[in-house]
């Protein structure tokens, strides 16, 4: 056991009563050293739960197979847990706080026996910035550790900047697999579905999570920490935190322009994040990938930072063509998880450029194109640190953070909504953002796709009732008045009739943002339709492009039936919200079907 660096009553009293509740064989503080982490690496490469890849293809780099059950995050056992279930909303899965505590304790009692327990002082946001926040987690998984190195600023200088009475969240985390003397330990050791529990107490800042050692369920800086309980801050305190990537975007002229922007899961935000235009003269930078925090600073304007200090990404799909960005932020020092090991000790998975003749899949087994099985899971996973990407933002950490100009919401569609539009004023961008929607699956084209209702992209992450959320929407643009950003709604996955995807995307998706920021600037006047402000004909830059017109004009197409049945489907999605459904939340949806009628 280290020596504590510590004289925060309060957390030794914390660390002191989990301990004695989940029994470990020892405590370990982490002091966020480089030192510490290879330690933990080529402890895992030892016992066989992680394997090292070949060093002159991919330098200090690692792979992890979690448990097959073990795969993703777990939305049915995610918990908000308030005192009243009506706070929880629809849209949350509710326990009474004091049974699922009781409940949990049971689990946790002795859930650490042969393991060490580590304590991973945590800062989400540049330390010691007045936007950040800390965060304790204790876990007993050392690939927590040390994939929280890379996710958050762990260690020593985050208790010095805790001092002595600093205000902490206590996030606790076992993979709840005790092990009894002599009993050998699994490469990737965790509970059963029905003991998984992430539980979330936002009354009192508090995060309980067992079972699961995967990404946005151990990790509880992210979505636990980082979305859900400080959504619940933010309600209370008057910011937002948001499910968003940070970009800023220099036109030739030298003007920058900032964009927050919401998809759901699996729509290509990691690639917008790090995307490089193609249109001449136009510079692209990430300053986050997923989440943004966001608070309206002394000039009355937004001003966003990203919370997160890594990138979690998927890593499937992930291709020097559709994220050449992220291929070069994990040519090293990265963790890998899920992905498959080629012969030559590197890692492959379905998507990249380059095929793959034969390797071990993700649970250890020989795959080859012929296999009836996916090489990598379509879930796994790279843990990068942000700072290698070649196009982070110089002043990412900069802790006053970017103000804003503007927010981008969109979805996965294959029909029905447009390219691109813009909302009329704020009131109007929070009903689309409230309105998004995306498709679950891509399999057989036009049948069977069913469309989720996903809120500002963040359903899976209100730490309380989404309807209040709503309402906080509304409430930050009245604050912000004149000065709210302009909002934005994009849709890059538009099909034919025969299922053909009618726009490039990736890069290609630069010279939407360029008509974006010159309607910023008001250099250009827009086409007024049912939805929003469109572009009119010539100013979105096609130039260099081949896409035929009539293709075009299909991506384009603003047709009113479709649009009706969408609105009626929103509404029926928003009735469950009852009385906590915004007014204005209301107004709009009237505004709307009159447009609708209008045009039809
Ligand atoms: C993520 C997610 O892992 O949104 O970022 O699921
Ligand atoms: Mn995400």
């Amino acid at each position: 056991m280290k020596d504590t660096k510590t004289d925060h009553k309060r957390l030794l009293a914390w660390v002191d009563e989990v301990k004695s509740l989940c029994l470990p064989d020892r405590v370990v503080w982490t002091d966020g050293s480089k030192d510490e982490y290879n330690r933990l690496l080529a402890d895992a490469v030892r016992t066989g739960a992680a394997t090292r890849l070949n060093a002159r293809k991919r330098p200090n780099s690692y792979l992890f197979r979690s448990d097959p059950s073990d795969v993703a995050r777990l939305e049915n056992r995610t918990f908000i847990a308030t005192r009243n279930e009506k706070d929880a909303g629809p849209t949350n899965n509710w326990i009474d706080p004091g049974e699922l505590k009781s409940t949990m304790r049971q689990l946790y009692a002795g859930c650490m026996r042969g393991r060490t327990m580590y304590v991973i002082p945590f800062s989400m946001g540049p330390i010691g910035s007045p936007i950040a926040k800390t965060g304790v987690e204790i876990t007993d998984s050392p690939y927590v550790v040390v994939n929280m190195h890379i996710m958050t600023r762990v260690g020593q200088k985050v208790l010095e900047a805790l001092g002595s009475d600093g205000e902490f969240i206590p996030c606790l985390h076992s993979i709840g697999a005790p092990l009894s003397p002599g009993e050998p330990d699994r490469p990737w050791p965790c509970a059963p579905i029905e003991q998984k529990y992430i539980a979330h107490f936002p009354e009192e800042s508090l995060i309980w999570s067992y079972g699961s050692g995967y990404g946005g369920n151990a990790l509880l800086g992210k979505k636990c920490l980082a979305l859900r309980i400080a959504s619940h801050l933010a309600h209370s305190e008057g910011w937002l935190a948001e499910h968003m990537l940070i970009l800023r975007l220099t036109n030739p002229q030298g003007r920058r322009f900032h964009i927050a922007a919401a998809f759901p899961s699996a729509c290509g935000k990691t690639n917008l994040a790090m995307l490089v235009p193609t249109i001449p003269g136009w510079k692209a930078e990430c300053i986050g990938d997923d989440i943004a925090w966001m608070r309206i600073g002394p000039d009355g304007r937004i001003r966003a930072i990203n919370p997160e200090a890594g990138f979690f990404g998927v890593a499937p799909g992930t291709s020097n063509k559709s994220n050449p960005m992220a291929m070069r932020s994990i040519e090293r020092n990265t963790i890998f998880t899920n992905c498959a090991l080629t012969d030559d000790g590197d890692i492959w998975w379905e998507g990249m450029d380059q095929a793959c003749e034969h390797a071990i899949d993700w649970r250890g087994n020989d795959w080859t194109p012929d296999s009836d099985r996916l090489a990598a899971h379509a879930n796994a996973r790279f843990t990068a640190p942000a700072s290698q990407c070649p196009v982070i933002c110089p002043d990412w950490e900069d802790p006053a953070g970017v103000a804003i100009d503007m927010f981008i919401f969109g979805g996965r569609r294959s029909t029905t909504i447009p390219l691109v539009h813009q909302a009329f004023n704020f009131d109007h961008g929070v009903f689309l953002g409230a309105s998004a929607a995306s498709e679950t699956t891509a399999a057989a084209l036009d049948v069977g796709r069913t469309l989720r209702r996903d809120p500002f992209a963040m359903t899976p992450f209100i730490g309380y009732h989404a309807g209040d959320y709503i309402a906080h929407w509304f409430r930050m643009g009245e604050r912000l008045g004149a000065k709210a950003p302009a909002v934005f709604f994009v849709n890059w996955y538009r099909r034919d009739r025969s299922g053909r995807w009618l726009w490039p995307g990736f890069g290609e998706n630069s010279r939407v943002l360029k008509w974006m920021c010159e309607r910023v600037e008001g250099k250009i006047d827009a086409v007024r339709t049912p939805i929003g402000w469109m572009p009119r004909n010539g100013d979105l830059d096609v130039n260099g492009l081949t896409i035929r017109s009539d293709d075009f004009a299909e991506l384009m197409r603003v047709s009113v039936e479709p649009l009706r049945k969408d609105l009626s489907d929103a509404e029926q999605y928003f009735a469950q919200f009852g009385d906590r459904l915004p007014d204005k939340l209301r107004v709009e949806l009237d505004a709307m079907r009159q447009r609708l009628a209008a045009a039809g």
